[in-house]
């Protein structure tokens, strides 16, 4: 990877809370916790997983970076948020994790040496996986998930609207 594409996924990497926190100030209270589909994480269960999986990210490039010929796997994100009932999560300490590790990461990242981006370490399911690999899932994992809570406002406003208890009868 050239030295220009990696500084352009780092910006990417960075602009990735502000672009979050503004899709998640778009949510009404009452939309925070609605499920699109069965299955589907509402905007809740999306902060929370980014707060396990931006943790996660934040301690895997450091391996990545700083030790030898690892062997990686991946972790159960949807089994994760039904386990760990991610609705229980406090929302505030969720998106106040994403904000740190995020923080503490860019200046570790744009400090790397070349060779601490092209260390080669084994993963289960992509095979040979480098730090830059892995600066390519980050860049626009909180971009991709803003959009999704973005999406999930938009359904929830064109949501079929609830039956009333009595069954809608005119009474
Ligand atoms: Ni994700």
């Amino acid at each position: 990877m050239l030295e220009a594409e990696r500084a352009e996924l780092i910006r990417q990497y960075e602009d990735g809370v502000p672009a979050f926190k503004k899709a998640l100030a778009g949510v009404p209270a009452a939309a925070l916790k609605w499920r699109p589909a069965p299955g589907a994480w509402s905007v809740h269960e999306i902060v929370c997983h980014c707060a396990d999986s931006e943790t996660n990210s934040a301690s895997r490039v450091r391996y990545l970076a700083g030790e030898r010929d690892l062997s990686l796997d991946n972790y159960d994100q949807d089994r994760w948020a039904i386990e760990f009932d991610y609705h229980a999560h406090p929302l505030e300490t969720a998106l106040a994790t994403v904000e740190a590790v995020r923080a503490n990461t860019g200046p570790l990242i744009r400090r790397l040496p070349d060779a601490a981006w092209q260390r080669v370490h084994q993963h289960k399911t992509h095979g040979r996986y480098t730090a830059e690999n892995w600066l390519k899932t980050y860049a626009v994992h909180l971009h991709e998930h803003a959009r999704q809570i973005e999406d999930n406002v938009a359904a929830w406003r064109r949501r079929p609207a609830p039956a009333s208890a009595c069954g809608g009868r005119v009474r």
